[in-house]
Parts: structure tokens; C-alpha cells; sequence
């Protein structure tokens, strides 16, 4: 018998244990990080199932509608309860309720920003904490309809001192977060994570209803083979980037054309990217000075990954994670990936600076 295999089938990696060993590395942790972890993991567990449940509902007709019938089994699980209770709630909105509720309720966080909230929620004086959690409920959601992968996005930035909570905790550089990930609800449902040493990939095993690390360790490839970008808004598209992509189709120094892959879900784009290399854009455009993605909770979470994996983030003008917000829903182009190619963007960008 194989014991080093059978130890791998049976001696599983939980996140929470995976995160228990990291932290204990620090003397001084004291568990926090562990119970808010715990409450993020149970808010993407809530949302994967929510999820899955969508097509199903919608196909026997309970979304929008009063389902009496389902409401009867309510008391029995909490996710019922609000999937199934009196009025049925957007996927986007019911993950929001979720993630705050759960967030909340760990008794860690002080300020929490969610994409879906136009104002910054200051948790309670009783149950707050040393965390603030910046979110993207439900990233993507315009494709629920069609079953394309969508996800959550979230950062993490830790207060030193007891001061009383203001919005200047969160409107922090993204290279001070703590911690980022995001959670993919795909064809399984992956959470990708780091607390600053690496990155590392769960999926959720759901017979054990637990994420068990499938991906230790990732790195992104220094170079690669594909670019993804909404090539629809070339014609918006500043210089250096048509001079990207237009390098990408036709190169000329004897390599192969990249591929394009772009499914207008930056959480799936972003997860390609981080395991099969190449880049991933959201430029500035004619049309949107600013980009589209957010800075705290979209361009800041994934950049902090791409970063930690030995890849690279840009926004056109200097490294993403330098950023300082200013407004809580400010919006950042973004370009980030492997090394290699991002070394490339860069240089167009720093050519066409040069001729202004
Ligand atoms: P959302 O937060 O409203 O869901 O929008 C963000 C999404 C990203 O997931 C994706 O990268 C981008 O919008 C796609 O935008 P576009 O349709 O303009 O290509
Ligand atoms: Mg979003």
C-alpha cells in the first residue's frame, strides 16, 4: 500500500486548519483572523449553495414570487430561510445580507465597504473588531442567467490602535491590505486566498461541506499565452494598449499569437490568469477615464493575489497596490498578470509617456 498517497486522500487540509498553522507562526495572534476567516468561508459556502440553487429556482418559478410551499420548510435551515422565505431576494442582494450579517456577527470587523452599499457600514461599538473588510459580494452577476462562473471578492486591512473607527481605515494603499481572496462559484467552488505569504487554493468538498487546499502555493507563469480584455472597447482604447493587443495578434519578433479569452467575469478571468498565466485588462477608455473595476474591493483584492503569486498589477500609470483611494467606490484601470507580459505594458506606457 501507497501510505504517502493514502495519507493524501485522508489526511485533508481544511482552510480553517491551514489558517490555525500559518497563524500560529505569530506568538503575538490571538485567533481573530481565524474566526473572521471562519465567517467569510461560511458567507461563500452560503452563497455557492444559493447559487447552485438559482437555475433550479428559476426553472420551477420561485424567483420574484411568494413561495409558500418552500417557506413551510424555513425554520429547518437558515439558508432556506432567506433563499426560500416570504420574498425571494436578487442573488446579489441575499449575498450582501449574507456577508454583513456574517461579518458582523463575528465580532471582528469595524468598517465593512460592499460594492452593493453606497455608504461605508461602522459596525457597533459591542461587537466590533480589529478588521476592516472590503467586498464584492457577488462579482459578475449580469451572468447568473447563463450559468457562467461568477464570485466573491474580498480584502482585508487590520487597525493597529483602538481610535475610534473613520473611513481613512479603509481608504489605505492596497499593498497594506492583510489579506485578500476571492471565491469562484463555478464548476466546483474554489477559494483562492493569501494572508500574505503565497497563495493558496480550497475547493469545497461538498459532501465534508469544508474547503480543503487543492492548489497549495501557486504561482503564476512568468510569461503567457493569453490576454483577456473587452476587445469591443478598442476603438475607445488609449495607445499603448491597442499596441498591446495589436502585439498579441501579430508579433513580430517570430513568437506565436496569444489567445483571447475573456468571459466578463473577473473573478473566473482573473482565476485563468492566475493558473495558466498571460494577462487580464480593464483599461481606460475614451468612454471611462477611470476604467470600470473598483479600486478597494475588485482592483485591490486581485492585484494583492496576482502580486503574492510573482505576477505583477498596473494601472497604466503605476503599480496597482500604490494606489490610495479616495472615495470608497473610486474606480482603477487595471492590468495585471504575469510577470513578463505586465513588464511589457509597462514599457508601452513608459514609451508614450516619454513623447508627451
Ligand atoms: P459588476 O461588479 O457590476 O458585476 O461588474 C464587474 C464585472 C467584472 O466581473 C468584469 O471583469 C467586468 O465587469 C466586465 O465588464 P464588461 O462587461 O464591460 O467587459
Ligand atoms: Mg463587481
Amino acid at each position: 500500500m501507497d501510505h504517502a498517497a493514502d495519507a493524501h486522500r485522508t489526511d485533508l487540509m481544511t482552510i480553517t486548519r491551514f489558517v490555525l498553522n500559518e497563524q500560529s507562526k505569530y506568538p503575538e495572534s490571538r485567533g481573530d483572523f481565524t474566526i473572521l476567516l471562519s465567517h467569510i468561508v461560511l458567507g461563500c459556502k452560503f452563497v455557492c449553495t444559493s447559487v447552485n440553487k438559482a437555475g433550479l429556482a428559476k426553472l420551477i418559478g420561485l424567483a420574484g414570487e411568494t413561495n409558500i410551499q418552500a417557506s413551510r420548510y424555513s425554520n429547518e435551515c437558515c439558508v432556506d430561510a432567506i433563499f426560500y422565505g416570504e420574498e425571494q431576494k436578487k442573488l446579489d442582494v441575499l449575498s450582501n445580507e449574507v456577508f454583513i450579517k456574517a461579518l458582523v456577527s463575528s465580532g471582528r470587523t469595524r468598517i465593512l465597504v460592499s460594492e452593493e452599499d453606497e455608504e461605508a457600514i461602522f459596525v457597533e461599538p459591542s461587537k466590533r473588531g480589529r478588521y476592516c473588510v472590503v467586498f464584492d459580494p457577488l462579482d459578475g452577476s449580469s451572468n447568473i442567467d447563463c450559468g457562467v462562473s461568477i464570485g466573491t471578492i474580498f480584502g482585508i486591512y487590520m487597525v493597529k490602535d483602538d481610535h475610534e473607527p473613520t473611513l481613512d481605515d479603509v481608504l489605505q494603499p492596497g499593498k497594506q491590505m492583510v489579506a485578500a481572496g476571492y471565491c469562484m462559484y463555478g464548476s466546483s467552488c474554489t477559494l483562492v486566498l493569501s494572508t500574505g505569504n503565497g497563495v493558496n487554493g480550497f475547493t469545497l468538498d461538498p459532501s465534508l461541506g469544508e474547503f480543503i487546499l487543492t492548489h497549495p502555493d501557486i504561482k503564476i507563469p512568468k510569461k503567457g499565452k493569453i490576454y483577456s480584455v473587452n476587445e469591443g472597447n478598442a476603438k475607445n482604447w488609449d495607445s499603448p494598449m491597442a499596441k498591446y493587443v495589436e502585439k498579441c495578434k501579430f508579433p513580430k519578433d517570430g513568437s506565436s499569437s496569444k489567445s483571447l479569452r475573456y468571459i466578463g467575469s473577473m473573478v473566473a478571468d482573473v482565476h485563468r490568469t492566475l493558473l495558466y498565466g498571460g494577462t487580464f485588462m480593464y483599461p481606460a477608455d475614451k468612454k471611462s477615464p477611470n476604467g470600470k473595476l473598483r479600486v478597494l474591493y475588485e482592483v485591490f483584492p486581485m492585484s494583492f493575489l496576482i502580486e503574492k503569486a510573482g505576477g505583477q498589477a498596473f494601472t497604466g500609470k503605476q503599480r496597482a497596490l500604490d494606489l490610495v483611494p479616495t472615495k470608497i467606490h473610486e474606480r482603477s484601470p487595471v492590468f495585471l498578470g504575469s510577470y513578463d507580459e505586465i513588464e511589457e505594458i509597462k514599457a508601452l506606457y513608459a514609451a508614450e509617456g516619454q513623447k508627451e
